[in-house]
């Protein structure tokens, strides 16, 4: 049985980054499918109130949000580095520019042209999720616009490919290319002929089938049940602290996204990096988990 646990589902463009990152480690991983609606009684257990996907489980270790999740990734398996080159700064800036910007373009591009075949149940979850109407009409309208915008936002990509380069930071994978293909892979999934090859963009293909060959490494399947049993059967991580939040530990706080799935995850301060910020939490079946959450994006309160 694998050690690392994905929570996840397989038309979820934050795993699909996730995967390739897994793929590029060529290391064995079990996913765990939830369901991509609410309710998730299967996972929130674990993260204490977090909803989004994907989710990381190392034993009693949970790790929200696809940024922290590769960080970990990383920082447990080291070699062959998310982060080749050296260009950890670059990789930084492509991943937040993916992740946002791109990534706002594609959902339109793709909800645009869906229109009215998205499922109602769906629109009705996500609406929940962000807070504010999923509006398909205004989506449809937009999808021109959205399309023209994830052209040009390939064609600035692949100015980083014009030396001929295999991958966006030189001859070796990593997180940027991750985090840029992600987004292609989405719309490609979902809007088969939509933009299925981009020929006015040089080296875009090229590097986009690269990218996809890598591959999610060696994928098993785990039922939720056993990842559960998983959680109970370890112990949370050892944790170290910023100084700067060493007065935190100990104390009951919330962590929360802060864009959209807000839901807190209560529990109480236990470590800090520059960035992560973790709680440990006592779930009733399960005993001590430790969540984890990025720091860049969430809040965290003290209660
Ligand atoms: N910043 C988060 C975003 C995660 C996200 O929005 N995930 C989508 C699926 S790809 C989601 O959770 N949708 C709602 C759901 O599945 O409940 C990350 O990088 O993991």
């Amino acid at each position: 049985m694998s050690d690392i646990i994905l929570h996840q589902y397989d038309s979820s463009p934050f795993s699909e980054k996730v995967r390739i990152c897994l793929g590029i480690k060529g290391l064995s991983w079990a996913a765990v499918d939830q369901p991509v609606i609410m309710p998730k009684p299967d996972l929130v257990p674990l993260t204490g109130g977090y909803r989004r996907i994907p989710v990381l489980q190392l034993g009693a270790d949970i790790y929200c949000d696809s940024a922290l999740i590769v960080r970990e990734l990383d920082r447990r398996f080291p070699e062959p580095s998310l982060f080749p080159g050296g260009n950890r700064g670059t990789a930084n800036a492509f991943e937040i520019w993916a992740d946002k910007t791109l990534f706002q373009s594609a959902v339109l591009a793709i909800f645009g042209t869906l229109g009215d075949g998205v499922d109602p149940a769906f629109i009705k979850d996500r609406e929940a999720l962000s807070g504010q109407p999923f509006n398909v009409a205004a989506m449809k309208a937009l999808s021109p616009f959205a399309l023209t915008q994830i052209k040009a936002q390939a064609a600035l990509l692949a100015e980083q490919l014009t030396d001929g380069r295999d991958f966006l930071e030189g001859a070796k994978p990593g997180l940027a290319d991750a985090a840029a293909y992600y987004n292609f892979w989405f719309i490609r999934t979902f809007c088969p002929g939509l933009i299925d090859r981009l020929p006015d963009v040089p080296f875009l293909d090229g590097w986009y089938d690269r990218v996809g060959a890598i591959g999610h490494g060696a994928r098993s399947a785990m039922s939720p049940s056993d990842a559960l049993a998983a959680a109970k059967a370890a112990n949370p991580i050892a944790l170290d602290t910023l100084p700067g939040d060493a007065p935190m530990i100990g104390k009951r706080v919330t962590l929360a996204a802060a864009d959209y799935g807000r839901d807190p995850i209560a529990g109480i301060f236990a470590g800090s990096t520059h960035y992560s910020l973790s709680v440990v939490r006592d779930e009733a079946e399960l005993g001590a988990i430790a969540v984890h959450v990025p720091r860049l994006g969430y809040s965290i309160t003290v209660v």
